[in-house]
C-alpha cells in the first residue's frame, strides 16, 4: 500500500502516518461501473455462503448456498462528503421474493464501519453470525430490499449494551448527536436521514434543519439520502451515504469527514426464501483496514474507445471520448504520433472532459493504414492512452469501355456490366468491388441497305461477353469491336465469292456459332 500513497504523490511523511490514503473519488449512482474503474478492489472467494446462526467469535459457520449473498467484489470510496460502496455477487443483489409467492423475502447490503478507528467501541461481527469476524464497527450504512423491493436505505448506530442505553441513544439521535460506545450487534438504532423535512408524521426534524424517521426491518418504504442502484443484470451494486447521516458527537464533530481513518467490512445477507433449504445465508469479506478519506484530487484519465475504425474516404469523425475517472481538473492533450501526413485532431489541448474528433485524408492505396494517436495528462493516473486509428484501403475500382465502330455506336451499341444498365461507348462506371465482373454487349439491329436487286439486311455481329478483373484505385479500359461483314470483305476473305446472297450466308454461318444467346436473337431477326 506504500507504493499506492506515493504514486498519489503524498508526501513521505504520510506514508509513513496512515496504512494507506485514498484520494477522491466522485462516483455516481447510477447503476453504471465506470466511474468505479481506478478504485482498489477487493475479493471473496465465491461459493463461500454461511449460516447467520453462528454467534462465537471462533465458530466456523455452516455453509449454505446463496448464490444472491455470495460476495466476490467490493470496494470503497469518498469525496469530501460522501461514502460510497460497490459490491459485485455471483448471484442478483436486493432479490427478495414476494408476499405473493409465499412469505416475503428480506436482503441487506451492508457496510459496517469503525468510525472512530477504535476497536474497544461498537460490537463484534461474529455477534451478527457474520465471518470472519472483527471488532470496534460502531456505525453501518445500509440498504435492506424487501417484498420485491427496495425498502429502505438507512444508517445504524450499535453503541449501546442494553435497552436503557438505546434509549438513551434515541435521546442523542434525535438531536443530531451520536455517542460512539462499546456496542453489541443485538442493541442498536437505525434511522433514515431526509435532507428536507418530508412531513411525515413520524420523523424527526434535527438541529441543523434536516429530519429523521427511526425504521425496523420490514418496515415502511422510505427513501433518503442513501441511495443504491444495481447493475441491469444485478449482479453489482453502488450505493452512497453522505457523510451528515453520520451525525456528529455531542460537540458537534462529525464522525465522517475528509482526514478520517476507518476500518469497513463489508457483507451481503438474506432470509431463505430464494436459497437451498430456505436458510438465512451472509457473506463477509474480509475488512479494509485503515481506511484514510485522503483529501487528495487525483484525475484519471479514461479514453474510449481505443481503437477506431474509418472508411476509406476522407471525412470527419468525433468517436473518441476524453473523461476525468477520478477527481480534480483532468488537463489533457491529443498528439498524432503516426499518421499525421493524412490525420489530424482536434482540439489538441483541453481542460475537463471532452470529445476528440479526427480529421482524415482519403487512402488512395488499396491496403488499410494505421495512425496513433496520443492523450495525454501527465498528472493524470492512467495517462498516456494510445488510440489506434485504422482506415480502410481502396477496395474498388472503375471500368471504361469504348465500342468500335462508329456506325455501331450510331446504330445503339451499348455495353454493361455485371447486367447493370446499358451504357454508351465512352462511359466509365467506378465503384466496382476490387476482383472480377461480366462485361456484356447489346445486340442492335442490322445494317439496311439497298442495291439494284432491292433492300437488304447486313446483321452486326456483337462482341461476346468478357471477363473483366478491376484493381483497386485503378480504371480497367477496354475496347470491344461490333462486326459487320460487308460484300468488300466477304470478296476479299472468300476467292471468287462476291454476290450479296453469300454474305448473307457467311453472316449466318458466323451467328450461328456465337454464343446460344445470341443465337436466339438472331432467329427472332431472321424469323
Ligand atoms: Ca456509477
Ligand atoms: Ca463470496
Ligand atoms: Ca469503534
Amino acid at each position: 500500500m506504500y507504493a499506492k500513497v506515493c504514486m498519489f504523490g503524498l508526501v513521505a511523511a504520510m506514508c509513513a502516518a496512515y496504512a494507506f490514503a485514498e484520494p477522491i473519488h466522485r462516483i455516481t449512482i447510477d447503476g453504471s461501473f465506470d466511474d468505479w474503474a481506478d478504485v482498489p478492489s477487493h475479493v471473496d472467494a465465491a461459493d463461500n455462503t454461511h449460516d447467520t446462526d453462528h454467534s462465537g467469535p471462533d465458530d466456523t459457520p455452516v455453509y449454505i448456498q446463496h448464490e444472491d449473498v455470495d460476495l466476490l467484489e467490493f470496494k470503497l470510496a469518498h469525496d469530501e462528503s460522501n461514502l460510497y460502496a460497490y459490491f459485485r455477487a455471483t448471484g442478483v443483489i436486493g432479490r427478495t421474493q414476494t408476499a405473493d409467492a409465499g412469505r416475503a423475502g428480506r436482503y441487506y447490503v451492508i457496510v459496517t464501519i469503525d468510525v472512530d478507528n477504535d476497536d474497544s467501541t461498537g460490537y463484534w461481527l461474529h455477534e451478527g453470525g457474520y465471518y470472519p469476524t472483527s471488532a470496534g464497527y460502531d456505525m453501518n450504512m445500509e440498504v435492506e430490499f424487501y417484498d420485491g423491493a427496495f425498502n429502505t436505505g438507512r444508517y445504524l448506530n450499535h453503541g449501546c449494551l442494553d435497552e436503557a442505553e438505546r434509549d438513551a441513544a434515541y435521546v442523542d439521535q434525535a438531536n443530531g448527536i451520536v455517542n460512539v460506545r462499546p456496542g453489541t450487534y443485538d442493541w442498536y438504532t437505525q434511522w433514515v436521514m431526509f435532507d428536507v423535512p418530508t412531513g411525515l408524521p413520524e420523523e424527526i426534524v434535527l438541529p441543523n434543519g434536516a429530519s429523521i424517521v427511526w425504521v425496523w426491518d420490514r418496515g415502511p418504504v422510505y427513501q433518503g439520502i442513501i441511495r443504491i442502484e444495481l447493475s441491469p443484470d444485478g449482479h453489482e451494486a453502488e450505493m452512497v451515504a453522505p457523510f451528515r447521516g453520520f451525525m456528529a458527537d455531542a460537540d458537534g464533530n462529525p464522525f465522517m469527514a475528509l482526514g478520517k481513518t476507518i476500518d469497513v467490512s463489508f457483507s451481503l445477507e438474506a432470509s431463505g426464501e430464494l436459497a437451498v433449504g430456505d436458510s438465512w445465508a451472509s457473506n463477509t469479506g474480509d475488512p479494509i483496514v485503515g481506511y484514510y478519506l485522503g483529501s487528495e484530487e487525483v484525475a484519471v484519465l479514461s479514453v474510449d474507445p481505443t481503437h477506431v475504425e474509418l472508411g476509406q474516404a476522407a471525412g470527419t469523425s468525433s468517436a473518441i471520448t476524453v473523461r476525468n475517472d477520478g477527481s480534480g481538473l483532468l488537463d489533457w492533450s491529443a498528439v498524432v504520433i503516426m499518421g499525421n501526413d493524412w490525420l489530424s485532431v482536434f482540439p489538441t489541448e483541453q481542460a475537463g472532459n471532452g470529445t476528440i474528433a479526427l480529421t482524415y485524408a482519403a487512402n488512395a492505396m488499396s491496403s488499410a493504414r494505421t495512425g496513433k494517436i496520443r492523450v495525454s495528462a501527465p498528472a493524470a493516473v492512467g495517462s498516456p492512452v494510445d488510440v489506434t486509428v485504422t482506415q480502410a484501403g481502396i477496395r474498388t475500382g472503375s471500368l471504361h469501355v469504348a465500342i468500335e465502330p462508329e456506325n455501331a455506336r450510331n446504330a445503339g451499341a451499348q455495353w454493361r456490366v455485371d447486367g447493370g444498365d446499358w451504357r454508351n461507348s465512352d462511359a466509365t462506371v467506378s465503384g466496382l468491388d476490387v476482383g472480377e465482373h461480366l462485361v456484356e454487349f447489346k445486340d442492335i439491329s442490322p445494317e439496311e441497305s439497298s442495291d439494284c436487286f432491292g433492300p437488304y439486311e447486313t446483321p452486326w455481329i456483337t462482341p461476346g461477353s468478357r471477363i473483366v478483373n478491376i484493381a483497386a484505385g485503378q480504371t480497367a479500359a477496354i475496347t470491344s469491336v461490333y462486326y459487320v461483314l460487308t460484300p468488300k470483305a466477304s470478296a476479299a476473305g472468300i476467292p471468287g465469292s462476291n454476290s450479296r446472297g453469300d454474305v448473307l450466308l457467311i453472316a449466318s454461318v458466323a451467328s450461328a456459332l456465337l454464343v446460344p444467346r445470341r443465337r436466339r436473337t438472331a432467329s427472332a431477326i431472321h424469323g
